[in-house]
């Protein structure tokens, strides 16, 4: 299927599930899973029919927008911050969830700590080498859990799940999280993503299936 194709599908399908009435149920459920997701064991690629191939040599990731510092890293630079690791649970809202992705990489706030945004800055927007893009609240980055994972289970993360390098939200649904990712720009306004201007949520709160807006 084309690129194009491929996302009229995806737009269509999210149509209907709204036109359906799935929205957020009353009760959210108590235990791990979030309401209307179903676990899986293996790892579905979700992308939008490109998994551009970046080098290493080539790869950048930029900061701007309302910081003091913009900068544009490189992979050596990306290496020499500080590495984590987190264990975080992987909810995509076509109804997947993926139990203990073992992410590492570099946390966002050590990237916010390197940017040093202005107190104005308070929505962030993530680009992605496939032209894809997604966007949070600033504080909604500040979770320690937030990464720019480059590793996938202790190994260099592939590329069909984001590698080089993608954006792991583990609290919201996975579009928030860019795969691919090329650019964090810090704005005071908000502005919609890919996916958003496409009628998901803006907020994507797996807990409320805050699915589409
Ligand atoms: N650059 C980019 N990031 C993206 C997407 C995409 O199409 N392009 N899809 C999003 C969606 S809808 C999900 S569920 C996850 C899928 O990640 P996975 O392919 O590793 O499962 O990436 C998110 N980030
Ligand atoms: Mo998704």
């Amino acid at each position: 299927m084309s690129k194009d194709r491929y996302i009229e599908a995806k737009q269509k399908w999210a149509e209907k599930q709204k036109a359906r009435g799935v929205t957020a149920r009353v009760e959210a459920s108590k235990d791990r899973l979030p309401p209307g997701q179903k676990l899986t064991t293996g790892f579905p690629v979700l992308d939008l029919g490109v998994q551009p191939a970046i080098e290493t040599a080539d790869w950048t990731l930029s900061l701007d927008g309302l910081v003091e510092k913009p900068s544009k890293l490189n992979w050596e630079d990306f290496h020499a911050l500080p590495q984590v690791e987190d264990v975080s649970d992987f909810h995509c809202v076509t109804t997947w969830s993926k139990y203990d992705c073992r992410w590492g990489g570099v946390a966002f706030t050590t990237l916010y700590e390197l940017a040093q945004p202005k107190p104005e800055a308070q929505f962030v927007y993530f680009t992605s080498y496939d032209g894809y893009s997604t966007n949070l609240p600033l504080a909604a980055c500040l979770d320690d859990d937030v990464l720019i994972a480059t590793q996938f289970d202790g190994s260099q993360l592939e590329r069909e799940h984001g590698g080089l390098a993608r954006v792991i939200v583990p609290k919201l649904y996975a579009w928030k999280g860019a795969k691919f990712v090329k650019g964090i720009t810090f704005l005071a306004e908000d502005k919609l993503g890919f996916w958003e201007v496409r009628g998901y949520s803006n907020t994507a709160d797996p807990w409320t299936e805050d699915r589409y807006a």
